[in-house]
């Protein structure tokens, strides 16, 4: 037997064409001809299994596959005795409890004695048991927003993302019982050549989510300003200055975090900077 390290992920669904760009992004390279439920790395000690979303945690708990990447709510759901590796960051949703919009609603105790329709029956009793509180579960697998209008249930549990399904089928999100996004999930019991391979792919997620989150700034700055800007660019380890060839000017490069990009920016100016460039970063190791 091989020791490629088996990936499943969704064979075609919400989750797919992330998780195959993340692989991809990691440098991966697969011939993925379509229908095809398995294909191996030309480059990369893995091969990929094409799979349906709800069997991943049953399959990398039994060892069919090593790893895979599934919606955290899934992962809950199943509750499959498998390791979480990775949150990911994509396919970002939550499970809500919606009711009737016409219907009146004062807070969680309103849920009590209703009938619920989900797919989703553990991590709802498990919410209902914490506070306290009996619904009935109708335990249905698909289209759960129409079952208040055919007269199903009081009320639905299922997975938001925009809330425009809740609002087209007359529905209004309640309580968000769950926040979900993709994970990477492993077979807790992996042998020493699995787990080598994982952790390479571990790293290189970790270095194209880092690339992802930050940008490579380039400025100009008279040398007097330069201690300020430093001040404001912590960079990797510190900002590299080099000179400019017109006297007392330097430029500045350095790699900002994109969540308080345009504060930096705005401090910049402030600073003195002139002519800032922002560019994307391929690959950050870490
Ligand atoms: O065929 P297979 O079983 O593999 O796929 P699936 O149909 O069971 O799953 P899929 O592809 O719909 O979703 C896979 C995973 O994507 C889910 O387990 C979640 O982790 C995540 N995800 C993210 C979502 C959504 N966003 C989402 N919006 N899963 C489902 N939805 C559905 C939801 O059920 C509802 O019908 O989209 C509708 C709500 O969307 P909004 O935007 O109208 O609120
Ligand atoms: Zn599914």
């Amino acid at each position: 037997m091989n020791s490629n390290l088996r990936i499943a992920i969704q064979k075609s669904g919400r989750l797919s064409e992330d998780s195959l760009g993340l692989i991809k992004e990691c440098g991966i390279q697969f011939y993925s001809g379509s229908g095809k439920l398995k294909s191996e790395s030309s480059n990369f000690p893995a091969e990929l299994l094409f799979l349906r979303d709800d069997d991943i945690p049953g399959y990398v708990a039994d060892g069919v596959a090593d790893v895979g990447i599934v919606g955290e709510n899934v992962l809950v759901e199943k509750n499959k005795p498998v390791t979480l590796s990775y949150r990911l960051g994509f396919s970002k949703c939550r499970l809500s409890v919606a009711i009737e919009r016409s219907k009146e609603y004062h807070g969680i105790g309103d849920l009590q004695g209703l009938s619920i329709a989900t797919s989703y029956p553990r991590l709802l009793s498990g919410y209902l048991e914490k506070h306290g509180l009996r619904a009935d579960i109708h335990e249905i697998s698909g289209s759960v927003e129409i079952a208040p209008s055919i007269g199903l249930a009081d009320a639905v549990c299922d997975i938001v993302s925009s809330g425009s399904t809740l609002m087209s089928n007359g529905l209004k999100e309640v309580e968000v019982i769950f926040r979900s996004e993709a994970v990477l999930i492993a077979n807790p019991g992996l042998d020493d050549a699995r787990q080598n391979i994982l952790d390479k792919l571990l790293f290189r997620i970790k270095s194209v989510q880092a690339a992802r989150n930050n940008k490579y700034i380039l400025l100009n700055a008279p040398n007097d300003a330069i201690p300020a800007i430093t001040g404001i660019l912590p960079g990797m380890k510190s900002p590299t200055v080099v000179p400019l060839a017109e006297s007392g000017w330097s430029s500045v490069h350095s790699v900002i975090n994109e969540n308080d990009f345009w504060n930096i920016i705005d401090n910049l100016r402030e600073a003195g900077a002139q002519g800032i460039l922002v560019v994307p970063i391929e690959k950050m190791i870490l």
